[in-house]
């Protein structure tokens, strides 16, 4: 039986919960991190000693880091179709994984903190600037790629959609004005028809 832990508003559990979801597959969830705790118990640092979400068990296999969990689900569960079998799209795919977790999210780390986390009286105004500055050219970069193309990597709705999806989702949903950004936009809408996209992603940002 695979077991999740994590709370459903971090993007690095959404991730995870989204790939469940899309595989189809038969999973319990149990929520940690935040205002429920258990990331730092001695049984959750034994599974994962970063002490973060999300935490995945499959039948005592213990996997962190959320792309790898992605990336293990896909390639088990759905090879040559989530998980590219071709070896360069699957690098491609392997590529904007990454950079999601390298660039994209930590972008815009500080807007999503002051904006959605922090009482207005108490934002660092300076910071959600800078932040909402450095996440727009990152996204730029996202809109590019995007231009001409449905999905991420390869021609078909994969691995690398499902990690960068959550991020983006956050993104579309900060309360801000942001510079347009057409072709994300579009790739966004499209996804957000997938029936797991709208299980996971339309939960309010939090
Ligand atoms: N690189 C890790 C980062 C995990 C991470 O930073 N998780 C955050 C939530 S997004 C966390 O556990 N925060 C502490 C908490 O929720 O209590 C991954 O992708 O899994």
């Amino acid at each position: 039986m695979l077991k999740l832990w994590g709370r459903l508003n971090s993007i690095n559990v959404q991730k995870a919960v989204l790939a469940l979801e899309e595989l189809g597959l038969a999973y319990e969830r149990a929520d940690a991190g935040m205002q429920f705790g258990i990331n730092r118990t001695p049984e959750y640092l034994a599974m994962n000693p970063n002490g973060l979400v999300p935490t995945l068990d499959d039948d005592g296999f213990v996997l962190w880091e959320s792309n790898a969990i992605v990336r293990y689900l896909c390639a088990s569960h759905s090879a040559g179709a989530l998980w590219p079998e071709d070896l360069k799209i699957r690098a491609d795919a392997d590529r904007w994984m990454d950079w999601q977790g390298t660039t994209l999210g930590g972008s815009m780390g500080p807007a999503f903190m002051g904006l959605v986390r922090t009482a207005p009286e108490k934002r660092d105004a300076a910071a959600i600037e800078a932040s909402l500055a450095k996440a727009t050219k990152i996204v730029a970069m996202l809109d590019g790629h995007l231009a001409g193309r449905d999905y991420i990597a390869g021609e078909a709705y994969g691995m690398a959609d499902i990690v960068v999806a959550p991020t983006m989702h956050r993104w579309f949903n900060l309360p801000c004005a942001r510079a347009a950004a057409p072709n994300a936009e579009r790739w966004y809408a499209t996804l957000m028809q997938r029936p797991a996209c709208i299980r996971v992603l339309t939960l309010p940002i939090s």
